[in-house]
């Protein structure tokens, strides 16, 4: 008994738990992390949900646009005390503003984040009601509203809008209009920490230390004395996304152009189309990756841990400082389970093993032959697990 909750702890405190979240303007997250009310504001994460290439099709569930944090047990789309009862930032409509978020050094995945602001007050009030917590179905509304209401890259002049070296032309996270972090695997500069290149602890994060990420938004011609400003990164690496609001407000330009007018006129369309296509979607989108789930039976001791690594990138190319960490929080002693999701693209093909990393630093490798796995195909949200016992 005693043995299977230490190693149950161990894995939780060294598996990579540790992740990004929205620090200028304040988060929701990071108020509540000043607060003491969450001890872990990078761990609010939707997962395992099909993350990368298609960057928007992950439905946000239970998390919202506004995050859920399952390690402390707070749904930031409800107004606490803490947060959502008063802004924290006002800007001028049409104005050019730093944004920033920080990403943990345990837990840099690559990938593209963005920002979006969602311009029905009707909707976004339903995340500004003391006491009140969305549906789901209304945390969805919303999330579909904030992307309508994205905050373009290319919208701010002179800003350089990259697309992600680890997206190809033909995928769908082919786009400049989000904001790219740099290649997974790169040598220097990799990653998110890459984007600023700032030093380790340059924000705060509680397991690894921080790195900022930060860039330029337009904000949108719009007036609102309390709304929500939305940020959304999609990891490369896992099969995971990370949500966070700021409580913001925008004084409008008073210019009334006619270009507001005919935005607002394309947002409804745009979601008039999304409800009747899915009101009536019975047949089914093609995945473009799937969520992969890799359970091993490993019975490890104290200060062990277990990883995947493999012949793709995503599984780190065989390198085993770049393996995929697994997670023990499911660990027993009868059932010495290591799990770890992530999302790869339909149909590739790989070979892959388990390591042990002792706490010397040392590895143990499974004995061969190598495992190998296709991902299969299948409707958009189709997950896939791969089970195994060390061998
Ligand atoms: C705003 O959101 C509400 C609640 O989801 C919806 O009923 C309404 O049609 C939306 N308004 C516009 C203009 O899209
Ligand atoms: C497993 O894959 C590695 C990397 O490609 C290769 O060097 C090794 O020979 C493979 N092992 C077996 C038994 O095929
Ligand atoms: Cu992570």
């Amino acid at each position: 008994m005693k043995t299977t909750s230490v190693l149950a702890l161990a894995g939780l405190l060294t598996s990579v738990n540790a992740h990004g979240y929205l620090t200028i303007p304040s988060s929701r997250t990071r108020l509540g992390f000043e607060a003491g009310i969450d001890t872990c504001p990078e761990c609010s994460i939707l997962e395992p949900v099909t993350a990368w290439p298609d960057v928007e099709a992950a439905q946000v569930g239970r998390s919202g646009p506004c995050g859920y944090n399952a390690r402390v047990s707070v749904d930031y789309n409800q107004p606490g005390d803490y947060w959502g009862n008063s802004v924290v930032a006002t800007y001028t409509a049409n104005d050019i503003v730093e944004v920033q978020w920080c990403v943990d050094n345990n837990g840099d995945h690559g990938g593209m984040f963005t920002y979006g602001v969602c311009q029905n007050q009707t909707l976004v009030d339903l995340f500004l009601t003391p006491g009140y917590l969305p549906t789901t179905e209304e945390k969805q509304a919303a999330e579909d509203c904030f992307l309508d209401g994205e905050l373009k890259c290319t919208d701010v002049d002179g800003q350089s809008c990259g697309y992600n070296p680890d997206c190809t032309s033909d995928q769908a996270c082919y786009r400049n209009d989000w904001f790219t972090c740099n290649a997974f695997n790169a040598d220097s500069n990799r990653g998110c920490q890459g984007v600023d290149g700032a030093a380790l602890n340059s924000c705060k994060t509680t397991i690894a230390g921080g790195y900022t990420v930060t860039k330029k938004i337009k904000i949108p011609d719009y007036s609102s004395d309390h709304t929500l400003l939305r940020f959304r990164w999609n990891s490369f690496q896992t099969a995971q996304v990370y949500l966070h609001c700021a409580d913001i407000a925008i004084s409008g330009s008073g210019s009334g152009s006619t270009s507001s007018t005919s935005s607002t006129t394309s947002t409804i369309a745009t979601s008039a189309t999304k409800t009747s296509t899915t009101a009536s979607s019975t047949t089914c989108t093609a995945a473009t990756s799937v969520a992969v789930t890799f359970n091993e039976l490993v019975t490890t001791t104290y200060g062990e841990d277990v990883y995947v690594v493999g012949s793709i990138s995503q599984l780190g190319s065989w390198s085993t400082s770049s393996a995929i960490a697994l997670s023990a929080s499911s660990y027993t002693s009868s059932n010495p389970l290591w799990t770890a999701t992530i999302s790869l693209p339909v149909g590739t093909t790989f070979e892959y093993k388990f390591i042990k990393k002792e706490s010397d630093g040392s590895i143990v490798w499974e004995s061969d032959p190598n495992r190998s796995y296709t991902v299969p195909t299948g409707c958009s949200g189709t997950t896939a697990t791969a089970s195994a016992t060390w061998r």
